[in-house]
């Protein structure tokens, strides 16, 4: 991107409507030393403080920056960012409409996110089996069924075996609803026998509103540490020498995702067209990225997923490109370390990926205290994503202004919350995603 001549052409634009009323439109013509390649962009002020809306405390704000020096935590220092255009293709032309959207428009995006950040799944061939090694039809006092499934993946006499665990409802005559949680913190978190019970995967609450609830374990797909992709899925289906859009372990853990699908979809007690992937942090990320590879999810929740997430990286907020390509060297591909103190060089930001996931259901949730994660910027991704929700007729309206802390939107296909406190996945943020999956999974 660095070879490229910018010739900037800017027009502000004045609406009387609160939710376009920071909005610059610019229009960028970027000379290649190959040719003209047009690529508009939107400036937009993101660092907007609203009167009602949700607003970090002084003392967060003070705490963190002390915690991590040389982050920023303070909204004003958040310069205005140019966003890359969603409904602009890659050769100028506008996207009117849903069909051009999906037949054209958001595989270009797509593409633009496995080269720049997430990676590329490799095509080498593999079997997958899927083996019931437990059954019980009494777990939870009777109220569930409980399966184990090994899902094992064989390439050229090496195999890895993904460890699928699955509660659903005995009390229902139809194959229900589900989440399958992208489990980052270990099993201990998502205890199949009960005796651990942890808000992070509440089975018996969700059981008790008519879900099934399906877990697997991130570090079976690859575990969470920079071994040089020698572990985990890598080794069976890698290309060598590793090109620089070669997936990482966040595609790695999505791709896992998928192979939980495809054993869900099978499964006679949940409705495979009523399946939500969640996550929470890394698995957040993973969440989104599972969701834009792979249609088959009904719906996206992305909790407190951040950087490298549902927070626009041009904002600069919290952790940054630079600080995830330096703390998790594996999480994304090669590529992704260009953006490094880079961001505006991307040719996308995470209101593209977002968008990727309409017209399927999509819930974004931070905590108040994870300014790390940067609500105000996964908020923003959200709302900038909006054009495509509506592309395909959804209705899904959110003003520019957050929500109050607490306070769960929902409109159409999207919905969103800060939650008091700490960064993490409790009861409070389940029973909102339940509440949103009530309206547009049942
Ligand atoms: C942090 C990381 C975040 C987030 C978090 C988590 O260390 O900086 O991007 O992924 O871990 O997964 O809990």
């Amino acid at each position: 991107m660095k070879s490229f001549l910018s010739l900037r052409l800017s027009a502000k634009v004045n609406t009387s409507t609160n939710s376009f009323k920071h909005l610059i439109l610019s229009n960028y013509y970027r000379l290649s030393l190959t040719g003209l390649l047009f690529l508009p962009l939107v400036t937009i002020n993101l660092s907007a403080q609203t009167a009602e809306g949700w607003k970090a405390s002084e003392q967060t704000v003070d705490k963190l920056t002390k915690a991590r020096p040389g982050f920023n935590f303070h909204e004003e220092q958040v310069q205005p960012v140019t966003l890359p255009q969603l409904l602009t293709a890659n050769d100028g032309s506008k996207v009117t409409n849903y069909l051009l959207w999906d037949k054209a428009r958001r595989s270009e995006i797509l593409e633009q996110f496995r080269i720049n950040v997430y990676g590329r799944i490799p095509e080498t061939p593999y079997q997958m089996s899927f083996n019931v090694v437990n059954l019980d039809k009494n777990a939870l006092g009777s109220a569930a069924t409980l399966k184990q499934i090994e899902i094992t993946i064989t390439s050229e006499g090496k195999q890895l075996v993904i460890h699928l665990t699955l509660f659903t409802p005995n009390n229902s005559k139809k194959p229900v609803p589900a989440f399958l949680l992208i489990d980052n913190r270990g099993p201990a978190n998502t205890d199949p026998v009960r005796k651990i019970i942890s808000e992070f995967w509440p089975v018996e609450e969700a059981i008790g509103r008519g879900y099934g609830m399906a877990v697997f374990y991130n570090a079976d797909l690859d575990p969470d540490n920079f071994d040089d992709f020698k572990n985990g899925i890598h080794p069976l289906l890698d290309l060598t020498p590793r090109p620089a859009d070669a997936w990482g372990t966040l595609a790695a853990w999505a791709w896992g995702a998928s192979r939980c699908m495809d054993y869900l979809v099978t499964d006679g007690a949940i409705d495979g067209k009523k399946i939500a992937v969640v996550g929470h942090s890394r698995g957040g990320k993973t969440a989104l990225w599972a969701g834009a590879e792979d249609k088959r999810f009904a719906m996206v929740i992305s909790n407190e997923s951040g950087a490298g997430g549902a927070a626009l990286a041009r904002r600069r907020f919290g952790e940054t490109v630079s600080r995830l390509n330096t703390s998790f060297p594996h999480w994304f591909c090669t590529n992704y370390n260009k953006f490094s103190n880079n961001e505006d060089a991307l040719p996308v930001d995470m209101h593209m990926l977002l968008a990727l996931i309409a017209p399927r259901a999509l819930y974004v949730a931070c905590a108040s205290e994870d300014l790390w994660g940067d609500p105000r910027g996964s908020y923003l991704a959200l709302y900038n994503a909006l054009p495509v929700f509506n592309l395909s007729g959804s209705g899904s309206s959110i003003p520019e202004a957050m929500p109050p802390l607490n306070k769960q939107i929902m409109s159409g296909k999207v919905a969103f919350h800060v939650r008091d406190g700490e960064h993490n996945l409790l009861l409070k943020d389940w029973n909102w995603f339940m509440d949103f999956a009530d309206v547009v999974m049942k």
